[in-house]
């Protein structure tokens, strides 16, 4: 079975308007493989804008927006929250939820991120659940305990039935920003684990689920990683800001 491959950019606190239009544009004359959607993921005050230069451009269907984070409530006294509710009338469909930056600068826990992939699903929208173990938590060989701990909380939430419409993305932090990428082998043995760890429960969504690498993904080593049998795409941060590489990197999935 072909799963659906997916390059998603994570442009976090970067990015401006004319980025969002030259990003556009370009992006319309990439030629994807037929299973592959990408994602942009740009700063929340940009969405709309992508919305609507996306539609005047007629980008091609298989090039999505997406939002960097959530509120896990549906509505009310959250200041600087975003809801569901208003990604959806933005046209988003895609939402990062749980990225390593959230877990550690925001102290958002698992539970909480479990709370978030449930109000997105339950919004008709697609989480892209991040998960990933620290320099410290690897070298102590914690990694498979340190995903698990990520994953079954999740699970326990929204029940592993749901997990079909869950992309994932596994990001070792140490890999993060840091121009330290996994080698593709290591990478592949991690994403194969957290496969398994889905097949345990239920062997269907697990041979479904996109799993993505994320960290310090370039144009130079994405083809390596993306060959990786269990390795379904990336999530892009750095180099998604870059028009050129991303365009390449996009092309390789
Ligand atoms: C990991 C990734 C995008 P970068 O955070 O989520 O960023 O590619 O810059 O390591």
């Amino acid at each position: 079975m072909k799963r659906q491959a997916i390059v998603a950019a994570n442009w976090k606190m970067n990015g401006s308007l004319s980025l969002i239009k030259e990003m556009i544009s370009a992006l319309n004359s990439v030629k994807l493989a037929e299973n592959v959607d990408v994602v942009v993921c740009p700063p929340a005050p940009f969405l709309s804008a992508f919305a609507v230069c996306a539609q005047s451009e007629s980008l091609q269907a298989n090039i999505h927006l997406g939002a960097q984070n959530v509120s896990e409530h549906k509505s009310g006294a959250y200041t600087g929250e975003i809801s569901t509710d208003m990604l959806n009338e933005v046209s988003v469909n895609y939402v990062i939820v749980g990225h390593s930056e959230r877990r550690s600068v925001y102290k958002e826990t698992s539970t909480q991120v479990a709370h978030k992939v449930k109000a997105t699903l339950n919004a008709g929208l697609t989480p892209i659940l991040c998960i990933g173990e620290s320099e410290d938590e690897r070298t102590a060989e914690q990694t498979e305990t340190v995903l698990a701990s990520q994953l079954q909380p999740v699970i326990d939430e929204i029940g592993i039935d749901k997990f079909i419409d869950v992309v994932i993305a596994y990001e070792p932090v140490w890999a993060i920003g840091t121009g330290k990428t996994a080698s593709p082998e290591m990478a592949q043995a991690t994403h194969l684990f957290i496969r398994q760890f889905l097949a345990n429960a239920n062997q269907i969504v697990a041979d479904k689920v996109p799993l993505l690498y994320g960290g310090s993904v370039n144009a130079a080593n994405c083809e390596e990683l993306f060959a990786q049998t269990d390795i379904d795409g990336g999530l892009i941060g750095g180099a998604s800001l870059k028009v050129d590489e991303f365009k390449i990197i996009c092309s390789s999935a």
